[in-house]
């Protein structure tokens, strides 16, 4: 196993106040559109599914802080999180889950189908595993064109029994591809625990089997995070090929909006996780640090129920897509 040469602490020290409050900043945008949208699902705002991200903010942003918007992401069901931390803002994802025109995907797409090349969010998708693929064949491309980019996969647990997991790992290690491989294990897939689906719980691990470094870190400390890709991403973008990172994490609401959530898992395991809220924690580090006070966090979280806002009525008063224009975008091969 990997262990990032600097440790969660050492980042906390090394970074000043504005990167600091920066991470806080975005895993809070995360968490209050996530928890509008949920609303807005529950007010039947939103046509489709809504897998919402709470809880695992940490490791979007602990990764895209490390990418520019000419690295490629490609996501999954729950990608609203990875969309946001990209760089989507937060009123285009909104009016994109309203399918509303002015969505990033023109209102055409919806929650697991959120397109916004111009920052490198080259998509969300309802079927788990391809983004592994596509991520080593962004890694393909940019070590063809001889580019310092990197492809990046965010994965649950439920992907790595995937065929597409062993392919994607296995070509980029032998093609020392840059490509960055991030699992989000939060336990569960919909309500088939890990535990249960697997012998090895621990996904990082299996880096040892295609000889590439494979780190398993805290998925709730987005410092954390932040280290192991700082590394990763380094080392990728100097021809040193990929890496698998796997980020221990929770989600705290259902798998998705409308369904229960608990049953196959108990209060107690929820309530727990809670405790180790990845947006508190990192707000009580900034803050024993000495390194912000709780007004700078007073005026970010203003900052932020104003952007949320903004976002709600920009989504609920734009168009829909007209029906005129539903074959335009369409190609065949
Ligand atoms: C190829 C494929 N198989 C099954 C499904 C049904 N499905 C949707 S979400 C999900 C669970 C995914 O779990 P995980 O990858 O751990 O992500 P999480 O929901 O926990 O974030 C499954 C099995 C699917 N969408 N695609």
């Amino acid at each position: 196993m990997t262990s990032p040469t600097v440790t969660s602490t050492e980042v906390l020290d090394r970074l000043d106040s504005a990167k600091l409050l920066h991470l806080y900043r975005e895993m809070l945008i995360i968490r209050r559109t996530e928890e509008q949208l949920a609303k807005s699902y529950q007010a039947g705002m939103i046509p489709g599914a809504c897998h919402t991200y709470v809880g695992e903010e940490a490791v979007a942003v602990g990764v895209c802080a490390h990418l520019t918007h000419q690295d490629a992401v490609f996501s999954t069901h729950r990608g609203h999180g990875h969309a946001l931390a990209k760089g989507v803002p937060p009123r285009e994802v909104m009016a994109e889950l309203f399918g509303r025109a002015t969505g990033c995907s023109r209102g055409r797409g919806g929650s697991m189908h959120l397109f916004s090349p111009e920052v490198g969010m080259m998509g969300t998708s309802g079927i788990v595993g391809p983004c592994i693929l596509q991520a080593t064949g962004a890694g393909y491309t940019f070590k063809l064109l001889n580019k310092p980019n990197v492809g990046v996969a965010f994965f649950g647990d439920g992907a790595v029994n995937n065929g597409a997991f062993h392919e994607g790992l296995n070509m980029a290690a032998i093609w020392k591809l840059p490509t960055l491989f991030i699992c989000e294990n939060n336990m569960y897939a919909t309500e088939i625990a890990f535990a249960y689906s697997s012998p090895n719980p621990d996904v990082g691990s299996r880096a040892a089997v295609y000889n590439i470094p494979g780190y398993i870190v805290d998925g709730n400390d987005v410092l954390a995070v932040y280290a192991a890709v700082e590394e990763a991403s380094k080392r990728a973008r100097a021809g040193g090929g990929p890496s698998l990172i796997e980020c221990k994490t929770y989600r705290t609401r259902a798998h998705a909006e409308g369904m229960r959530d608990a049953g196959y898992r108990s209060q107690d395991e929820i309530d727990a996780w809670k405790q180790r809220d990845p947006i508190a924690t990192l707000r009580g580090k900034i803050l024993d640090a000495g390194k912000a006070t709780s007004a700078d966090f007073e005026a970010i979280d203003a900052e932020i129920k104003t952007i949320v806002e903004e976002a709600l009525e920009f989504a609920k008063n734009s168009p829909y897509p007209d029906p005129e224009t539903a074959s335009e975008h369409i190609f065949s091969a």
